[in-house]
């Protein structure tokens, strides 16, 4: 396991406004406390289906999320609701997917690993490994033909790096100088593999120089060090400089995925690593610079927690998606409209 003191540097939130920097709080508790209150409908056989949580690596969606502009794209993977949250895929719309309802953002058809938005740029979330990254390199070669002037964020985990497709992706976009950023999420595992056991180099920021790509590895618990790195990664590809690799170095603290106990890990990485809690950590930072008072700070908390529970009821009371909802979408282009 990495050593999280290896890449801990303080948050300096200088020349940060104080509404972005709000704003990032905010989604981290949203994307944390919708994961939070899943979990329970799960355990109380509530909400059917099956889920993975990122607590934990709140500060990788949130951080680069926030250096976009709202029309870039993104694609997420089967760990996405933060990537959507932060993306703003509505928490109602969110919710009532989850619940299998008319009223979800899918229409009730995709559920959490196939969560998508098209509205918000947000390309959808993949369940297989790796292949949300062809579809982001897609999106970005879309953009550059275009000349709009859109980049494209795929998320992918340290899993995905050993797909093929990965390589595929990564060659041609460097060849084309895409406005693509891949954003790996290494939280340390691969449902129960260590990066140590699959990848025989554990730099995966290393492997962009195979494609001439400038690859960089990151604090992925520190909100503020993923912005600023993605700030950079966005300037190169409007710059048409081409493809940028991230590494964020990040944990998942909870199991891979609804009720994984997790027994080939030492229950004491998740404490060390809980030291070092994205939102704990940027909350520390906004009292100390004086940007936020430990009591707006709690009003945020109330307040995300009073829209998921409107998010909450508005999905129960919605109707439930039906066997033949997904007839039209495919004999009916007006369906997508
Ligand atoms: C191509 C493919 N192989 C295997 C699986 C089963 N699977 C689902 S998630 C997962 C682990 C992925 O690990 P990583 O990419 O590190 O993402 P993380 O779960 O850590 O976020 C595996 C093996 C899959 N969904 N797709
Ligand atoms: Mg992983």
């Amino acid at each position: 396991m990495s050593n999280p003191q290896r890449l801990i540097a303080s948050l300096d939130l200088t020349g940060l406004a104080p509404e972005l920097l709000l704003g990032m709080y905010r989604r981290m508790v949203e994307a944390r406390e919708f994961e939070e209150k899943l979990y329970y409908l799960f355990l109380t056989r509530i909400m059917p289906g099956t889920m993975h949580q990122a607590t934990g690596q709140e500060a990788v969606a949130v951080g680069v999320i926030n250096a976009l502009q709202p029309n870039d794209y993104v694609t997420s993977t089967h760990r996405g609701h933060a990537h959507s949250v932060a993306k703003g895929v509505p928490l109602k719309e969110m919710m009532a997917e989850m619940f299998a309802k008319r009223t979800g953002v899918c229409r009730g058809m995709g559920g959490s690993m196939h969560l998508c938005d098209f509205s918000k740029g947000m390309l959808g979330a993949f369940a297989i490994v790796g292949s949300g990254i062809p579809v982001a390199t897609g999106a970005a070669m879309s953009a550059l033909v275009r000349g709009s002037g859109q980049v494209a964020v795929s998320f992918f985990g340290d899993g995905a790096v050993n797909e093929g497709v990965f390589h595929e992706a990564l060659n041609m976009a460097a060849l084309w100088k895409l406005p693509v950023i891949y954003v790996c999420e290494n939280n340390q595992y691969a449902l129960s593999m260590t990066v140590e056991k699959s990848s025989a180099i554990t730099n995966l920021a290393a492997r962009g120089s195979a494609y001439g790509i400038p690859g960089e590895q990151i604090d992925g618990n520190n909100v503020i060090a993923v912005y600023n790195a993605t700030q950079r990664a966005v300037q190169r590809a409007r710059n048409g400089e081409g493809p940028t690799l991230l590494e964020c170095i990040t944990y998942r603290i909870r199991g891979h995925a609804r009720f994984e106990a997790s027994h080939y890990r030492d229950p004491s990485e998740a404490e060390t690593w809980k030291q070092y809690d994205p939102i704990t950590r940027l909350r520390q930072a906004l009292v100390e610079a004086g940007c936020a008072s430990d009591e707006q700070l709690e009003a945020i908390h109330i307040q995300v927690d009073e829209d998921l529970e409107e998010a909450i009821a508005f999905a129960e009371s919605s109707p439930n998606v039906q066997p033949d909802d997904f007839i039209p979408y495919i004999t009916d282009e007006r369906a997508y409209a």
